[in-house]
């Protein structure tokens, strides 16, 4: 059913605390924490509880967790004080566009400049 924990979900399992992961914020939904291999110095991965494969079904499934996702990215450009330089929220979805985890998460990438289009 759409949301239940998957059993072969990392994410899921970093989002019930079963797997460990450098966690930097939670909420009621979400949970935010780097990246394990990052991008950019600041590289933080914004994922729902919830489980939902993508950023697209989460967004037509549960809009208001879709909205806690973003907002949370924002807050941790706040917290890890990329806001004023800019940064990037990416939202990588199907494997074609890079996605290799499927569980909703936003990156956050900040700390460096960014080139357009990306690659
Ligand atoms: P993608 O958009 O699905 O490609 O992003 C998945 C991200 O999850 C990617 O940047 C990985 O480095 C990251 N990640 C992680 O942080 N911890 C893990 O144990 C695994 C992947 I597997």
């Amino acid at each position: 059913m759409a949301g239940e924990p998957q059993a072969d979900c990392l994410f899921c399992k970093i989002a019930a605390g079963e797997v460990p992961a450098e966690v930097i914020r939670e909420t009621e939904t979400t949970v935010a924490f780097r990246d394990i291999n990052p991008q950019a110095p600041t590289h933080v991965l914004v994922i729902p509880k919830a489980h939902h494969p993508d950023a697209a079904s989460l967004a037509a499934a549960e809009p208001a967790i879709a909205a806690d996702v973003l907002r949370e990215a924002g807050e941790v450009a706040k917290d890890e004080k990329v806001e004023g330089t800019g940064f990037r929220i990416i939202f990588n979805t199907g494997a074609g566009a890079g996605q290799t985890v499927f569980h909703a998460h936003a990156h956050v990438l900040g700390g460096r400049g960014f080139n357009w289009p990306p690659g």
